[in-house]
């Protein structure tokens, strides 16, 4: 097939999945067609039936705000065009929906479908909010198919939005050649903690350092933040009034996740809500057993006690006794981690994943001709 992916390019969880995703399906012969405003991250360049197509914003004095949304449908349907594609698969609802619906109408040699990935935030923070609540409801309902990465997803998505249409959830996926164990790696240096995120107020980093805290009045652990965003500087800022400056590294941004998660003992996720959680997934994948909050898709992947440990946000007394189990006990530790790693490999593997989407691409697809031929005679 040829298809369209459209997603944010920057740091973040639907950008990462929206590129492997493209990734792999080129990896599988299909066609695959970015149209973004950047190169995504995580893109190669190299990956052969990989094409990505820039979008320009033109800007003019009366734009305050240069409107995004109708420069990316624009250059989705040239896309369209020139290379036939056969759908549009967009990730993150506002304004990607909105655009391949705009894209779609403009496409008048044949009926072009699209599908909407919703991740998370699109739905429970941008989509809640007043200014957006009722566009992303029309573009969801407008979407030729809708899927989302967890059961809760799909539930809150129906209950809040009251879209009738099915909820397809295919669950997010790891590559799990690419993230796997390295004992030789971990066995190095002090007990590490992990944390991964783009550092937003839902994802409770303070929590972290405060965790730290705690775990070092019994364990000699530092803790690895990696990742950046608007909870940055005050992170910093706790770690040095908590005299814990020496103990914790900011990394920033970082590209190759795969080589840093496998020297980790325990991942640290406190979020307020998690979608899903993709970073405790590839921890997990890594044998890097997660300790996350009992938050929104998060018992869709992790079972507590057995693959990782899931606590009430805001108990970080409660998460820093996990972490401190996780790194003092070497037997609970290895129990934990290759629970995690089967996990991983048994329910969440790109082989087991890349071709749910396939086939729902398939039936949506079948589905619009169906429809498209319905319209015509009647
Ligand atoms: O919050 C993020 O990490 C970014 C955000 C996004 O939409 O880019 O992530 C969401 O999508 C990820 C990939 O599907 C999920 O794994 C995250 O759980 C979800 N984040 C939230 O729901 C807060």
């Amino acid at each position: 097939m040829r298809i369209g992916i459209t997603c944010y390019p920057t740091y973040g969880g639907s950008g990462i999945v929206a590129t492997e995703l493209g990734m792999e399906l080129a990896q599988r012969g299909h066609e695959i067609h970015f149209v973004s405003y950047d190169n995504p991250i995580r893109l190669d360049p190299d990956t052969p039936n990989v094409y990505y197509h820039e979008v320009d914003v033109a800007t003019y004095p009366l734009f305050r705000y240069p409107p995004y949304s109708l420069a990316l449908a624009s250059r989705m349907a040239e896309v369209a065009e020139r290379y036939r594609l056969d759908l549009l698969h967009v990730h993150y609802a506002i304004p990607h929906s909105v655009s391949a619906l705009l894209a779609q109408e403009m496409t008048t040699s044949r009926r072009l479908p699209f599908i909407t990935t919703l991740h998370g935030t699109d739905i429970t923070l941008v989509g809640a909010d007043r200014s957006y609540f009722l566009i992303t409801k029309f573009s969801i309902e407008r979407s030729d198919g809708i899927t989302t990465i967890s059961e809760y997803m799909r539930r809150r998505t129906v209950d809040f939005f009251g879209v009738q249409q099915p909820i397809q959830v295919i669950h997010n996926f790891v590559n799990c050649s690419l993230y796997r164990p390295n004992e030789e790696a971990r066995s190095r240096g002090k007990k590490r903690i992990l944390h991964i995120s783009n550092f937003r107020p839902v994802k409770r980093v303070l929590d972290c350092v405060y965790a730290l805290a705690k775990v070092r009045e019994h364990v000699d652990a530092e803790l690895i933040m990696a990742g950046d965003g608007p909870d940055r500087g005050s992170a910093e800022r706790l770690a040095r009034e908590l005299g814990l400056d020496g103990h914790i590294r900011f990394l920033g941004k970082q590209d190759h996740m795969e080589r840093l998660i496998p020297r980790m003992h325990a991942l640290h996720l406190p979020s307020e809500l998690e979608a899903f959680g993709l970073a405790a997934l590839e921890a997990m994948a890594c044998g890097v057993p997660p300790v996350a909050t009992r938050a929104g898709g998060v018992p869709d992947l992790i079972t507590h006690g057995v693959d990782g440990f899931t606590e009430p946000v805001g108990n970080i007394e409660a998460q820093a006794a996990r972490l401190t189990e996780l790194l003092s006990d070497d037997d609970l530790h290895a129990r934990i981690a290759a629970a995690a790693r089967n996990t991983a490999q048994t329910r969440f593997c790109t082989d087991l994943i890349i071709p749910q989407y396939e086939a729902y691409y398939e039936q949506v697809c079948n589905d619009s001709g169906t429809r498209r031929f319905q319209a015509v005679s009647t």
